[in-house]
């Protein structure tokens, strides 16, 4: 086995496209990124692994893990090089990304992390962190005190554990030496990313100190993102691929999309590279980019995730092939998604819907059903709750929504229609399993349960009858029919209606 390494810059295998540019010479970068995962090195990284050939700047990245020294240990042998391979139907691209500079794992070396997001060097501190690492609740926004990382943070917070402490570590420092700003770059799949952040990182440095809270709303910029690109986990068959194409083994190579976006608030304390020429746009509001993305896309990959695997369908490509999901998705879209957006001018929302139904029907990207189904008490409010509360204001119809509510619910039962048990990955895991738990027989109690979690449901919603009937409705279609037979059953209830 031949691993990835420098010589490969120098004499590149055909099919690998790669920038020309030298590394950093610093050990300080201009971009510090926690949660080198998947995503950011099919995005970020590339967006400015892209830059870095055609301008100066201090551009490459510091990254580092709060979790597990893996990325560590798939990156350093690599001298951080690693490749993106873009797949659809037709064809694989495969590009060399040179633009991540170091790795350091936090629980390893926490004051390099917070030295390194602290020194003058570092104008941007990116994250991808999923949602649950902004330790908040989702249905209020504010930070969860109860986390017993925050509880640690609060109380040793020069040896912090979340991303939160992490940050406000870093920032106190720049405070105490009377540095510049910075901005911190939110790129997850949550809505008005950078204020969320903002808050959250308000609320803990006002605990800390209320000087530094004060430095912060000052100095340091929140700009919000809109991210998008279907970046599945990596698997170990993509790298024998690869190997086989390549030449070389590369263990922190990931498959990606070709399509990709990023929308981005020009609010940069600091200075920024000129991520447009890469493609990235700039605005001054992504709010409208945002929740079109987060509703249709990502709503729409979470109906699909709960409902197809259910129905017994392990990817995303297998969901939208099969025609009766298909025509559920499009119906989600149309009839209850698509009137609770403000549409930006630059999109034509017909094409952009049709678009998103080609892209989740590219069967080279192995999109698994179960990966986007983890986390759902991170990802439910903002995907599906949200539409939800904005179609009971305005008189529109739940029924496709609350088909999907049901299903999540459903699905975190754990156990699969032919009474196969699996695990269920969520920070609420053991929650929702007692409240299936306590809940005897019958649906109404479950939904009744589930319906009144704070951190998931804003209480309005969670209290409003007309939901709680059609969640408890469908979910007791799920348990008598089936997901398949079910969304076969809604589809044919509509065909009736005038
Ligand atoms: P991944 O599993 O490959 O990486 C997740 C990263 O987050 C890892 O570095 C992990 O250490 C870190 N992390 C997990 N829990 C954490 C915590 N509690 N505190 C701090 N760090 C934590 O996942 P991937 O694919 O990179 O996705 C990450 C996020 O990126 C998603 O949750 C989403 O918000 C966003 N995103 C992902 C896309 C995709 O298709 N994969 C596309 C658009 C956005
Ligand atoms: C997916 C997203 O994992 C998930 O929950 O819905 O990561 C999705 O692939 C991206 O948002 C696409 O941009």
């Amino acid at each position: 086995m031949r691993r990835l390494t420098p010589q490969v810059v120098s004499r590149p295998p055909v099919d690998l496209k790669l920038s020309n540019y030298a590394p950093t010479a610093s050990p300080y970068t201009g971009i510090v990124h926690l949660g080198v995962g998947a995503f950011h090195r099919a995005h970020q990284a590339v967006y400015t692994d892209t830059i870095l050939a055609i301008e100066d700047g201090n551009w490459q990245i510091t990254g580092a893990s709060l979790r597990s020294d893996q990325v560590q240990q798939q990156l350093s042998p690599q001298n951080c090089l690693f490749t993106v391979v873009e797949k659809d139907n037709q064809k694989q691209r495969y590009r060399l990304v040179q633009s991540i500079a170091r790795i350091i794992v936090a629980p390893h070396e926490p004051l390099q992390l917070i030295e390194a997001m602290a020194a003058d060097a570092c104008k941007i501190i990116g994250l991808t962190i999923t949602e649950k690492g902004y330790c908040h609740n989702p249905a209020t926004g504010k930070l969860n005190r109860q986390h017993p990382d925050i509880v640690h943070d609060l109380e040793h917070p020069s040896t912090p554990l979340s991303a939160p402490g992490f940050i406000t570590a870093a920032l106190l420092q720049r405070y105490h030496n009377n540095a510049q700003g910075v901005s911190i770059l939110s790129c997850d799949n949550i809505p008005a990313n950078g204020k969320l952040t903002r808050q959250l990182i308000l609320e803990f440095a006002s605990e800390l100190d209320a000087g530094l809270a004060t430095w912060i709303d000052e100095h340091v910029s929140f700009p919000c993102t809109m991210v998008d690109r279907i970046v599945p986990a990596t698997t170990e068959a993509d790298r024998i691929n690869l190997e086989k194409v390549l030449g070389y083994r590369d263990d922190a190579m990931v498959c990606s999309e070709p399509f990709s976006q990023w929308i981005i608030e020009d609010d940069f304390a600091q200075g920024r590279p000129a991520w447009e020429k890469a493609g990235a746009v700039f605005v001054d509001d992504v709010h409208n980019f945002e929740t079109m993305k987060l509703r249709l896309l990502n709503g729409s990959h979470s109906a699909m995730a709960y409902l197809g695997y259910l129905a017994g369908h392990d990817y995303i490509h297998q969901v939208v092939g099969d025609s009766v999901f298909l025509q559920f998705i499009r119906f989600l879209m149309d009839e209850e998604i698509t009137p609770t957006l403000s549409v930006p001018a630059q999109i034509d929302l017909e094409t952009y819907k049709c678009e998103l139904l080609q892209r989740f029907a590219n069967s080279a990207l192995k999109h698994r059903t179960q990966q986007i189904a983890m986390d759902g008490s991170q990802k439910i409010p903002q995907r599906l709750l949200q539409a939800i509360s904005h179609q009971i204001k305005h008189g529109g119809s739940i029924a496709a929504l609350s088909l999907a509510v049901a299903g999540w619910i459903r699905y975190s039962r754990g156990i699969d229609e032919s009474g196969t048990p699996y695990e269920i990955l969520d920070p609420l895991s053991e929650k929702l399993h007692a409240l299936y738990a306590e809940s005897g027989a019958t649906t109404d109690t479950l939904v009744r349960a589930i319906l009144a979690v704070p951190e998931i449901f804003p209480r309005q919603l969670g209290e409003n009858q007309a939901f709680y009937e059609k969640v408890n409705f469908y979910l007791g279609e799920l348990n008598e029919h089936g997901s398949k037979l079910s969304v076969e059953r809604f589809l044919e209830a509509r065909k009736d209606q005038p």
